[in-house]
């Protein structure tokens, strides 16, 4: 028999646990696809309503020219991408953007800015823009790297909901995508967030050429975190022209994420992290709609809407609504 049903299933449970093992992950990973995505439905049915998917909106506030070398990234001043670099955004053009993000049916509207880590002299205008994007009745969300214990408690004193900081992929793969920074940086930041109170928005990437143990150990990683992070966003690669990762993909010496394997790595995150919101995120523009709908059935219960992620495309709201339409989904009220 195929199925250790004895297993990691015996110990699912919809109540979180923060004591993950890597082979209790990996275990996951192993089952069989039915099996796994039974479990996976479980867990989700536990907690949400099966059928409602949250929906954020992603904006720029800050495009390009930045320091880090991550080698996924169209923003990175080390790649030839293309980008131009620009300067923060004023607070009303990005109230602007989120009342038109509310109207399209957004819930939570998520500010990125392609730095290392803020200037103090931003945090003014930053705190602006998560008062004037929160009284439009929005969740609001941030991005912006690293951050100091003052800087935290600055936002998290302007109302921010939550703070985006990914752990991209497992401590052992990290090394081959980025160099400027270490995952004990990333680490640091994340309990500087929760220490001021935010809620922690942190997932990663696949198809960078990692392998399934690096799949699992990225899980792992996640579903350690104390608390859990309270939305896990599973990224696939979008290959971008210009950078190490993306050219890789696209001149054929690395494949891109298998769909399998993507609804494997949601469904994992769903039963080992059952309260978080997953998200399925970037990279759904070179994904089929059946793709999609595994990922729903694997647990995915958040997108990002509209046509633009932070600089790379995404399915528009007409296809998302035709997508919804044809599975039966709806969206989720805000929390
Ligand atoms: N500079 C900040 C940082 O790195 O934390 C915030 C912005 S950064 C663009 C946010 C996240 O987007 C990254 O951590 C990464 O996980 C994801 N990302 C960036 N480029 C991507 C790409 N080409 N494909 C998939 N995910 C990507
Ligand atoms: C996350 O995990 N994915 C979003 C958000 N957090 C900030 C970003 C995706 C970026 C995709 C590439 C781009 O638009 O340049
Ligand atoms: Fe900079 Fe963030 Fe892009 Fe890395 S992912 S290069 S830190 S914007």
């Amino acid at each position: 028999m195929n199925g250790p049903v004895n297993g990691p299933v015996a110990r699912v449970s919809p109540l979180p646990r923060t004591d993950w093992s890597r082979e209790e992950v990996a275990g996951l990973f192993a089952l069989p696809f039915a099996d796994l995505l039974f479990e996976a439905q479980r867990v989700h049915r536990a907690v949400f309503d099966p059928n409602a998917v949250q929906r954020s909106r992603l904006l720029s506030v800050k495009t390009g020219g930045c320091p880090e070398d991550c080698g996924y990234c169209a923003q990175s001043s080390a790649h030839a991408t293309g980008v131009a670099a620009s300067k923060l955004l004023d607070a009303d053009a990005v109230v602007e953007a989120a009342r038109r993000a509310r109207d399209s049916g957004a819930t939570r509207f998520c500010m990125g800015a392609a730095w290392r880590s803020p200037k103090d002299r931003d945090l003014g205008r930053l705190a602006e823009m998560v008062r004037g994007v929160r009284a439009l009745g929005l969740e609001t969300c941030m991005t912006l790297g690293m951050l100091t214990e003052r800087q935290a408690a600055a936002l998290a004193e302007a109302g921010l909901d939550y703070y985006n900081h990914n752990l991209d992929t497992s401590p052992d793969y990290y090394g081959r995508i980025v160099s400027t920074r270490s995952y004990a940086d990333r680490l640091e930041t994340l309990g500087l967030v929760r220490k001021a109170g935010i809620r922690v928005c942190c997932g990663g990437i696949v198809g960078m050429g990692e392998s399934r143990d690096d799949r699992i150990g990225l899980i792992h990683a996640l579903a350690t975190l104390a608390p859990h992070p309270e939305s896990v966003p599973i990224n696939a690669l979008v290959p971008i022209a210009g950078t190490p990762l993306g050219d890789a993909v696209r001149e054929g010496r690395q494949p891109a994420i298998d769909g399998i394997e993507l609804a494997r790595t949601v469904a994992v995150a769903r039963i080992t992290m059952p309260r978080a919101m997953v998200r399925l995120s970037a990279g759904r523009t070179g994904m089929s709609d059946e793709t999609q709908a595994l990922c729903f059935l694997a647990g995915a219960n958040s997108l990002f809407v509209g046509d633009r992620l932070l600089t790379a495309g995404n399915p528009g709201i007409d296809h998302d609504e035709e997508l919804f339409a044809r599975l039966g989904l709806y969206p989720m009220e805000a929390l």
